[in-house]
């Protein structure tokens, strides 16, 4: 990742969780002791060096709202933390009875703040976040993070705690590890929704960080299935950019609201719209990558209760691999090469075939129709011959800049992405020199992975077995 220019990879929630092979059991936490299915403290350890080594972040999802179902029967988590969701006692984490919320119901409505702040989201033991002892243990979890290297964190279900508490718990976590409040990186879990209450929408959160505009994503949605003319518009009334985390889908909405999202399973337009989100100025943008499914709640390939394997990619494996596309690696060089500059020269046919610049260092066009389409466009990037970096990491595909413009034919729902660091002569060992001089930016990419395993198996099944 670190030599293409990926600048952070998001994994799934590190802490200590409930045994179980659905892929959300990560999302139950028991402790905050660095052990899961997803390997151990020393393999996590070990990942964050590696990583950072090359450059390259890690963002922790924290799950901080909650614990396990109210209804959890087992005793033992996956990395060997005691609990007993029935008395709601947590002793590797530090919280008793008295650090939850006492109203056993679950959220009923969404029209409430109070509600949404206090009750159990789908059942799960709701963290009193306003105690002082729940923010300490809460900050000194993330310290430790901080401590052992990682860059930032995506703060799950941030909508569920109130904009106080979280503002608390980041104090808690500043104190704890010397930071600066605002100096942490805090990516909030915000889904805004008009009919809900106004306190518990994303622009509540901007205060202690960024937030998830989910609107975005239904945008391309729906652009991209009826005219991505209109993605001249998409950031209307949005989140302002510096705010705004964004993506085309995450591990929820690709489950639960397929609809409303595009996912692996919509193709070329899941594909083009991962490529317009790197191209155009708005927000943080993220890549997700998990693993197919047709069932909901199946884990990753080969999931037991307590271990998930390596990932693989290649053309039989069940995982996503997005990360691997050629569209996507070159998409983001593309988006660093183009960073500082604005939108330029847009131009469309009033239906599917856009197309822009970013400012003299990048242009893209996009055909969204089921035709190939012979196009003439302006351009703001020099003339000379580029690579089309979505379509061949090789340069094995070139289009010319001639007097200002790009005349060529775009297959159907495909792109032309040309940047001043893919041009053709770079290729061929010629004029590096050129190239080199404006090779500037800075990178901020993120890949979602939805399980990343740090290292190999490591949790001995044997032992857990015996906790049964
Ligand atoms: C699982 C089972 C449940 C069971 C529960 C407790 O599926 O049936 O009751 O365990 O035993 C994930 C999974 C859940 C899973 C949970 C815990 O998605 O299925 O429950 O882990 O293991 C709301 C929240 C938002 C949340 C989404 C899923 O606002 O924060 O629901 N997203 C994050 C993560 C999830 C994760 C959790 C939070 C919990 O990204 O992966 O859940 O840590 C409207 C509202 C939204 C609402 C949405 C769906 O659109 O506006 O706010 O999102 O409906 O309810
Ligand atoms: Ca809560």
């Amino acid at each position: 990742y670190g030599p293409e220019g990926v600048k952070y990879v998001q994994i799934s929630p590190s802490q200590d969780h409930i045994k179980g092979k659905a892929w959300w059991t990560s999302y139950q936490p028991v402790s905050y002791k660095l052990n899961s299915k997803l390997g151990t403290e020393a393999e996590f350890k070990n990942m964050i060096q590696t990583c950072k080594a090359q450059k390259v972040g890690i963002i922790v999802d924290a799950v901080i709202n909650h614990t396990t179902g109210a209804d959890n029967k087992d005793t033992v988590g996956v990395g060997g933390s005691k609990y007993d969701a029935a008395k709601q006692s947590y002793p590797d984490a530090g919280y008793t009875k008295e650090d939850f919320h006492q109203i056993a119901e679950d959220i009923n409505t969404y029209r409430k703040a109070d509600v949404v702040w206090t009750h159990r989201l789908v059942g799960l033991l709701d963290l009193d976040t306003s105690q002082p002892h729940v923010q300490q243990v809460l900050g000194k979890y993330f310290a430790k993070l901080i401590y052992m290297g990682v860059a930032g964190f995506r703060v799950d279900a941030a909508k569920h705690m109130s904009p106080a508490d979280v503002k608390g718990i980041k104090e808690a976590a500043a104190q704890a590890s010397g930071m600066k409040p605002e100096d942490i990186w805090w990516m909030q879990e915000t889904i805004g929704f008009p009919d809900q209450d106004p306190k518990i929408q994303p622009d509540q959160y901007i205060g202690t960080g960024e937030v998830n505009e989910f609107e975005y994503s239904y945008r391309l949605r729906n652009y991209f299935y009826g005219s991505i003319e209109n993605l001249k518009h998409i950031t209307d009334k949005l989140i302002p950019s510096n705010k705004a985390a964004i993506f085309v889908t995450n591990w929820d909405t690709e489950r639960d609201n397929a609809t409303r999202v595009l996912t692996y399973k919509d193709g070329d337009r899941y594909e083009l719209a991962n490529a317009f989100m790197l191209a155009y100025p708005y927000g943080t943008p993220n890549i997700y990558s998990g693993y197919k499914f047709t069932q909901r709640d199946v884990g990753a390939p080969g999931a037991t209760d307590t271990s998930v394997p390596d990932a693989t990619c290649g053309k039989d494996s069940q995982w996503q691999c997005t990360q691997r596309w050629t569209s996507i690696r070159g998409m983001v060089g593309f988006y660093n090469a183009v960073q500082g500059t604005k939108v330029t020269q847009w131009q469309d046919d009033d239906d599917n075939n856009i197309a822009f610049s970013r400012g003299n260092k990048g242009f893209l066009a996009i055909n969204n129709t089921d035709n190939v389409q012979k196009v003439s466009y302006k351009t703001d990037i020099p003339d000379g011959e580029y690579c089309n970096v979505y379509v061949s990491r090789t340069c094995g595909k070139t289009v010319v800049v001639s007097g200002g413009k790009v005349v060529t034919t775009i297959p159907a729902h495909s792109a032309v992405a040309l940047h001043i660091k893919a041009v053709k002569s770079f290729y061929d060992g010629a004029a590096v020199h050129k190239i080199l001089l404006i090779m500037t930016g800075i990178t901020v990419i993120l890949i979602v992975i939805v399980a990343v395993r740090y290292k190999k198996r490591s949790i001995d099944p044997v032992q857990l077995q015996k906790q049964h």
